[in-house]
């Protein structure tokens, strides 16, 4: 792949690493993609979303501020290619690492798995967690093909570490995880069409939750017309003005992490690798 900026490998407008101003983010990369099922390649995610971060302004002129906030990448994270759990294990030690350094993480996928560790860390160190999990499908699934660790049961295990979860974007799940979250009291459902009609009900709920907040974006929660490079494209998705909104509202609360994962970008300039990168600029754009 031929790269034309300056430096591919560091996210646009992250600072030098060598200072550590605390209570800012560090961004770390999971290139892995072993156990996606369909359309794989998003172990090329974290290098695709880089680069088309270099093709945004300082000034967000969407939210009328210019980005300010202190950030960090530290490059990614090494990988067991195949295994999944251990690469959980070295994602969540990663994450403890960068809480260490008084950061909060942002994680650039590679698959869904990415999030368990980053979630395992952050349900630790902080009570009462809530996962805003925006995403097609539930990822509730207690196996997925009989493996326990997968990019289909990654709030599965979430759930399963105590956090409450907010699902938002969701129009495709099996009758399993649909019993499953009636016979639980800790999981919100916003599907893809409660967003389309009812975003005012949605933000009321955001601007209400209690508590510390980890968001998980799956790329394919953005409609497959705008995004098709993820694992498992589903038609009927969100649209960018639709993320903006709950973005900004969910800028206001007590954000303690965020996740972008799925982008199964082969080339550059490639739509979702694009938008992938804005939604972590518009996050940081937001949030100071
Ligand atoms: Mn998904």
């Amino acid at each position: 792949m031929l790269f034309n900026t300056y430096e591919p490998w560091k996210f646009a407008f992250s600072a030098e690493n060598d200072e550590i101003i605390t209570d800012s983010y560090g961004i770390i990369g999971v290139p892995f993609d072993s156990t996606t099922s369909y359309h794989s390649g998003s172990r090329l995610g974290p290098i695709v979303v880089r680069e088309a971060s270099f093709g945004f302004e300082k000034f967000n002129t969407i939210f009328n501020k210019n980005l300010t906030a202190t950030f960090y990448d530290f490059g990614d994270v090494n990988v067991i290619p195949g295994n999944c759990q251990k690469t959980c294990g070295i994602v969540e030690d990663t994450v403890n690492e960068i809480l260490d350094l008084g950061l909060k993480p942002i994680i650039i996928g590679g698959e869904h798995s990415a999030s368990i560790g980053a979630i395992k860390a952050l349900a630790d160190k902080h009570e009462k967690l809530t996962v805003v999990h925006m995403d097609a499908h539930r990822d509730l699934a207690f196996e997925f093909i009989e493996e326990k660790y997968s990019h289909a049961t990654v709030m599965r295990r979430a759930h399963e570490m105590g956090v409450n979860l907010v699902q938002i974007g969701i129009r495709s799940s099996s009758a399993d995880e649909e019993e499953f979250v009636k016979s639980t009291y800790n999981i919100q459902t916003f599907k893809n069409r409660d967003v389309h009609k009812h975003m005012d009900a949605l933000e009321y709920y955001i601007t209400n939750i209690d508590g510390p907040i980890y968001i998980s974006i799956d790329m394919d929660v953005v409609d497959p017309s705008l995004a098709p490079s993820v694992g498992n494209p589903t038609p009927g998705g969100l649209f960018i003005s639709e993320i903006e909104n709950i973005l900004e509202t969910l800028s206001r609360k007590n954000i303690v992490g965020l996740d972008v994962v799925e982008t199964a970008s082969d080339k550059l300039g490639d739509t979702t690798a694009v938008i992938a990168a804005k939604i972590i600029y518009d996050f940081l754009t937001l949030v100071e």
